[in-house]
């Protein structure tokens, strides 16, 4: 209660950052994109996990100012990068199921977008199964404006929800993201090293680009090199970071 209480003045109040993990294209050894990833810095509670505030800012309907802050800080945060002469990349940026339910969220991603000045080719919206299947036909439609506009669309999570396979065809997805529970024991789970060589194979096949997450070792690196999987994200590349380490990180990959 305490926390919910302090999650309505939070954002008013500054205490939200923005962390950075990359994206790695492990052939050509460079940073492709970043994923935003929120973080509360509570004044007395100390540092609050979004897995614990999230759910409470989905219930509570605070994830949608939330939200639209996060897309804000990141967006801004990349035009920022370009503009420093760093190679042009990607930024990923969380949608949660409730702001879908929004009827303004094109207008409002047009307009951070516009506002930023960040090329829609620059920006990739996350967005998990469960989303994609509590309304489909309206989901279908808003990503099909994405779509439209020239805004990256990636399936996060992928593998834990109700994968219809159905979606994959249906939505304009240009990226899946296989869930870290899959990664996680690929060295030595054999039915995990089945699923992910069937969702690259997947990916291949629908012209998606898949990205591995939770790599956090060199040996799971290796060995989804090995599967033929070119894009991860993880601790092993590095952990989620504030925007100026990011930046040194970049300037570092080139
Ligand atoms: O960063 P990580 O540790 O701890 O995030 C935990 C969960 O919170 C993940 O499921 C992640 O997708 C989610 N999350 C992090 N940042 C955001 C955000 O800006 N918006 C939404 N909707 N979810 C986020
Ligand atoms: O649900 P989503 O995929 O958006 O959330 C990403 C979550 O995974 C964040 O909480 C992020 O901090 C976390 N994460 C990123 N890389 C790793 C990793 O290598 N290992 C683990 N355990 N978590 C990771
Ligand atoms: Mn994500
Ligand atoms: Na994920």
């Amino acid at each position: 209660l305490i926390i919910e209480n302090s999650l309505h003045r939070a954002l008013e109040r500054g205490e939200f950052v923005v962390y950075y993990q990359p994206q790695v294209n492990t052939i050509a050894g460079e940073i492709i994109q970043m994923e935003a990833l929120i973080r509360w810095q509570h004044p007395t509670l100390g540092f609050i996990s979004p897995a614990t505030f999230i759910p409470l800012a989905e219930e509570t309907g605070l994830i949608v100012p939330i939200g639209e802050w996060v897309l804000r800080t990141a967006c801004r945060q990349n035009k920022a990068w370009q503009d420093a002469g760093l190679p042009p990349i990607r930024i990923g940026v969380n949608l949660s199921a409730r702001q879908f339910q929004q009827p303004n969220l094109v207008e409002m991603v047009a307009q951070i977008l516009s506002d930023t000045g960040l090329n829609p080719q620059f920006l990739e919206l996350e967005i998990t199964e469960s989303i994609a299947m509590q309304n489909a036909e309206l989901t279908r439609s808003i990503l099909m404006e994405f779509e439209r506009m020239g805004v990256g669309i990636a399936m996060d999570d992928f593998g834990t929800g109700y994968s219809s396979l159905g979606y994959l065809k249906k939505f304009p997805f240009h990226t899946l993201k296989i869930d870290q529970s899959f990664v996680r024991d690929l060295i030595t789970n054999p039915n995990d090293v089945a699923i992910i060589t069937a969702i690259i194979a997947l990916g291949q096949g629908l012209n998606l680009k898949v990205v591995a997450e939770g790599v956090e070792t060199e040996q799971l690196k290796e060995l989804l090199h090995t599967l033929e999987c070119q894009h991860m994200q993880g601790y092993f590349f590095s952990r989620p970071l504030p925007a100026s380490d990011a930046t040194k990180l970049m300037g570092q990959a080139r």
